[in-house]
């Protein structure tokens, strides 16, 4: 069993998909967030939960970088979402495409996972495109606007493309193969 420190309950269920056949359990605590970037922030409320319950566990942080943005919203990505639409942001990247730019975004995820011998990074992204219109009831978050290259569906429209290819994924796969080669019982 580990514990991952979340309020994200989006997050959690996939999470406890992802690491199967290792058990995950949420445990929620008001952890400060400092500005940073994923890795300074994942580090930061590691330690701090640690401290607070010397236990094993991890957390992710995670967000969505718009390229024509400059990679905003990323870090900020939650709070963005308190103060504007999806709608507003699709809007944004049509206003900024028909200035030239293109509508490249990613999303990125960095777990720390700490123990007793120490804190680990595992980071996972994947590469798409800001859809043009707010599409699908899956996922959470960004999941509406986000088509993956390749695809056409929005990950909020098919969860299973969003199951075995998203960034969370990419990086809770390799906490997990981390995790049983530590413990393989
Ligand atoms: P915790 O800190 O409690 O884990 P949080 O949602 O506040 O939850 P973050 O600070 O890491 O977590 O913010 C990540 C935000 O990025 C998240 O709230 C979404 O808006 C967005 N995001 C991250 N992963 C996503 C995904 O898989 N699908 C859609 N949006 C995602």
């Amino acid at each position: 069993m580990v514990l991952f420190v979340t309020s994200n309950t989006g997050k959690l269920s996939e999470a406890q998909a992802h690491l199967q056949p290792i058990e995950v359990e949420q445990l929620k605590l008001d952890l400060d967030e400092p500005r940073g970037s994923l890795e300074e922030i994942a580090m930061a409320k590691a330690l701090q939960a640690y401290r607070e319950v010397g236990k094993a566990l991890f957390v992710e942080d995670s967000g969505f970088f718009i390229e024509s943005l400059g990679g905003f919203p990323g870090a900020y990505s939650a709070h963005v979402l308190k103060h504007l639409s999806l709608s507003d942001v699709v809007a944004l990247i049509d206003k900024k495409e028909k200035e030239g730019a293109t509508r490249a975004a990613y999303f990125k995820a960095v777990v720390a996972y700490i123990d007793d011998s120490g804190i680990r990074l595992f980071k996972g992204r994947v590469d798409g495109f800001v859809a043009k219109d707010v599409r699908g009831e899956g996922g959470f978050g960004y999941d509406p606007i986000f088509i993956p290259k390749g695809y056409e569906e929005t990950f909020a429209e098919n969860e299973g493309l969003k199951r075995n290819m998203s960034h969370r994924y990419r990086a809770l796969i390799a906490l997990k193969s981390f995790m049983l080669k530590e413990s393989p019982s």
